[in-house]
């Protein structure tokens, strides 16, 4: 799993055509071995013959890539050469993940209304990579916290953030549930915990391969709460700061990330139909040092152009589809969407 790795080629394979000599007598393939040796003052031995007739032809494992090279070109400028390629390696491709819950994740495996992802799990986990998940924060989960990474707990208001304090180096989850109706403002109900920030890591990078719960999507990356979301949900100010700091940037007050982000996730939103300039200028830096922004479109089937941060610049938005592929029926939709997902 993971990125194949690059071997360098001792060998190479070569086709004759098949009226020449060497097509069909391995003494004269051999000596046609030794003549491209002598041309390339490489050390060629012949090797067998293929099962196809083709010559396997050995240049030791000191042959740098110039003499594979060199070789090869030897070889094909032969006018009894058919083709000349590297005996290359292959590798065992994805296994499929041991995670307990993972058959359910037709949105990780399915090709068609899913991402696909074990095709890409042939490529990359996601390595070397922080990603920051500007949520709820952290709720602590066996199958998580081999991946997570320090974060910071941004929510400044003590009262919202349920912690006794203000901004803290401690990024746990301290619950966003609300005991009545209209605590949050009129309309708003009393709810449970979501634990949202939690779930979206989990998503992004569930410890993969261990035999319990699920897989993550890019497993191989690290996950950093960046905590802004706590009672009655997050201002533009801490959300903002968050972004900054979660990228590398500097905050007054607050000490430096250790291990900033090249992916910030932000699956929260607000109404407005324009971008705070709050938001566009953190975003602006953000991207300024390398970092891509990534935001949720919204679910409240409406056009994205009414949300914010997803009708920022500068950002990917990311809409919602479901199992056959379709918009997801809660979806936001509009322009301002780049990509959608299941
Ligand atoms: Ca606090
Ligand atoms: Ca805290
Ligand atoms: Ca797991």
């Amino acid at each position: 799993m993971g990125t194949l790795p690059s071997a360098p080629v001792e060998k190479v394979i070569v086709t004759y055509k098949s009226q020449a000599a060497e097509a069909g007598s391995n003494t004269a393939a051999k000596s046609d071995a030794a003549e491209k040796a002598a041309k390339t003052g490489e050390k060629l031995a012949f090797e067998r013959r293929l099962a196809g007739g083709a010559a396997l032809v050995d240049l030791g494992d000191s042959a740098t890539k110039q003499d594979v090279t060199e070789v090869m070109d030897a070889f094909r400028a032969d006018p009894a050469v058919a083709s000349v390629e590297p005996d290359i390696r292959a590798y065992a491709m994805a296994v499929t993940p041991n995670d307990t819950e993972y058959a359910k994740q037709w949105d990780l495996f399915e090709a068609t209304g899913g991402m696909n992802v074990p095709a890409a799990w042939d490529k990359t986990t996601g390595s070397g990579v922080t990603v920051a998940v500007i949520d709820t924060g952290y709720a602590a989960h066996s199958d998580l916290a081999a991946n997570t990474v320090a974060g910071y707990d941004f929510i400044s208001t003590s009262s919202d953030a349920r912690d006794g304090n203000g901004r803290d180096a401690d990024a746990k989850d301290e619950g966003d549930w609300n005991a009545t109706d209209g605590e949050c403002g009129t309309g708003s109900r009393a709810s449970n915990s979501s634990w949202h920030g939690t779930h979206v890591a989990g998503t992004i990078g569930a410890v993969t391969h261990n035999t319990k719960g699920i897989a993550g999507i890019a497993y191989g990356a690290k996950v950093q709460h960046v905590r802004v979301l706590g009672k009655c949900g997050g201002s533009s100010s801490d959300i903002a700061d968050a972004i900054t700091w979660a990228s590398g940037g500097s905050v007054p007050g607050v000490p430096a990330n250790a291990t900033p982000a090249k992916v910030i996730n932000l699956s929260l939103g607000g109404a407005s139909s324009t971008c705070p300039s709050v938001y566009q200028t953190a975003i602006n830096g953000a991207v300024q040092r390398g970092t891509t922004v990534v935001v949720a479109a919204g679910n409240s089937n409406a056009n994205t152009s009414g949300f914010t941060p997803a009708n920022c610049s500068n950002v990917i938005t990311v809409a919602s589809t479901s199992r056959e592929g379709n918009r997801s029926y809660y979806s936001n939709y509009g322009t301002a969407v780049d990509v959608s997902a299941p």
